[in-house]
């Protein structure tokens, strides 16, 4: 086996609460079943490429401040190269299951078309072996379409239809690579897919374009004999001042648009959902209720900064709360927890990555374990039941009869003389019930 960049630290081990080694799990057991499952299987962990390996540390004001070898010249084949080994020789010192890329993650820099797609075919042989040589799988790829200046007006919502036949050879080969590499889902976030100036946009086509451009991704995974889940990823801005795919809800709504409800689900990530202004457990309850939860990139944003800074999980509280929604709905299928995360530009230590990821595990762990408490004590479950109990009832039903009219349930209000009573929502008492676990 070759010798990469990260031999010299450990392999990550679960060592319970009463260790004192800072590398190692406290809470992730992967074996430990809760609810019935081993924990592994529940939470099916990813590590990212793009932040953990492909990010050298730069911010807007600053150059890269962290030293790995790929990143000392040019993005060539061999540098390509040791970064992918060291990639999934990490993944699996960290002994998790899963690991994500952008095409452009893990391939030697191309201009030509023709120079892409012989790189990415190079990265995605070598990537087999590694999968095989270090036990790990791929849980999604995706490609991408907005780094490039050509997709400086999107992707699939360019005003140029030769950029749009550019993105469409990326995704043909990424998601046949994702098929190949036995990936479980094929991702896609529209970093670009949204505009700037209503001043010089066609908002229509380029909506109908964008919708145009997912039929025929699904299109062909059906050809390709792909069962993984094809994903869009929510994000209200950022890059672009206004994106298509907004939130959950607005994502549904194109998809009901184009006649892809049952086709595409969604990959909810926490930063984006706090960006959205909503709750991290607001946008996995929509997703649950409207029946396509997908995948979860697992990170969170800073409650002063208003953009997306991408660190690791580290709040039990929230994720006691988004897993709760989680097990409601009731877990993954074909998805899994991505840490699209990344440590400070300061955090310049190999071993500084282990210990981001360590602490994101043992966050969602943690979280899991608490939302099983809650579950099992019921408390919540059976409030929320009984104050939603009157739908049960005849004028809960005599509502819903398709042959109701309004006038129908007017008139009974009247005749009945009926005098609601108000009852208490009982927040803190429901909050007191979180914060005892
Ligand atoms: C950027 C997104 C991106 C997607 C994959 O904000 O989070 O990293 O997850 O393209
Ligand atoms: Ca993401
Ligand atoms: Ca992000």
């Amino acid at each position: 086996m070759s010798t990469t960049f990260f031999d010299d630290l450990p392999s990550i081990r679960f060592e319970g609460t009463d260790s004192e080694n800072d590398l190692a799990y406290r809470w992730y057991d992967k074996d430990r079943l809760v609810m019935g499952k081993r924990m592994e299987d529940h939470l099916r962990f990813a590590v990212c490429m793009w932040h953990t390996f492909c990010w050298p540390g730069s911010d807007v004001f600053g150059a890269g401040t962290f030293d790995r070898p790929w990143h000392a010249g040019a993005n060539d084949a061999a540098a390509a190269r040791t970064k992918r080994e060291a990639a999934l020789a990490f993944v699996e010192k960290l002994d998790l299951p899963f690991y994500c890329f952008h095409d452009v993650d893990v391939m030697a820099d191309a201009e030509t078309i023709g120079d892409f797609r012989a790189s990415f075919a190079e990265a995605v042989d070598h990537l087999e072996e590694l999968q095989g040589q270090h036990g790990r799988r791929l849980l999604w790829g995706t490609a991408n379409l907005f780094s490039h200046p050509r997709y400086m007006a999107g992707g699939a919502t360019n005003p140029d239809p030769e950029v749009y036949a550019w993105a469409a050879s990326q995704v043909r080969d990424c998601l046949e690579a994702t098929h190949r590499l036995g990936g479980q889902n094929y991702v896609l976030w529209g970093g670009r897919e949204g505009y700037e100036t209503i001043l010089n946009t066609e908002i229509g086509t380029e909506m109908d374009n964008f919708g145009r451009f997912l039929n025929l991704v699904v299109d062909h995974k059906h050809r390709i004999g792909f069962d993984g889940a094809i994903l869009i990823e929510p994000k209200p801005h950022e890059p672009t001042k206004h994106q298509y795919d907004f939130d959950t809800q607005s994502v549904y709504a194109f998809l009901k648009r184009y006649g892809l409800e049952d086709e595409v689900k969604v990959n909810i990530e926490a930063n984006h959902a706090t960006l959205a202004g909503h709750a991290f457990e607001h946008e996995l309850a929509m997703a649950r209720t409207l029946g396509i939860l997908g995948s979860v990139d697992a990170n969170r944003g800073d409650p002063q900064n208003g953009w997306d800074t991408d660190q690791f999980p580290n709040s039990v509280e929230e994720w006691t709360l988004a897993m709760l929604e989680w097990l409601r709905a009731g877990g993954f299928t074909t998805g899994g927890f991505n840490f699209d995360a990344k440590v400070r530009r300061q955090s310049i230590d190999p071993q500084d990555l282990m210990l981001g990821h360590i602490g994101g595990v043992d966050t969602i762990a943690r979280g899991l374990l608490n939302a099983e408490k809650l579950l099992s004590d019921g408390k919540l479950e059976a409030f929320r039941e009984e104050r939603y109990a009157g739908w049960q009832d005849d004028l809960g039903q005599m509502i819903h009869a398709p042959d109701t009219s309004l006038a129908d349930i007017a008139d009974h209000a009247v005749k009945a003389d009926l005098a609601p009573q108000r009852k208490s929502g009982r927040q803190e008492w429901c909050e007191n019930i979180v914060n005892r676990v």
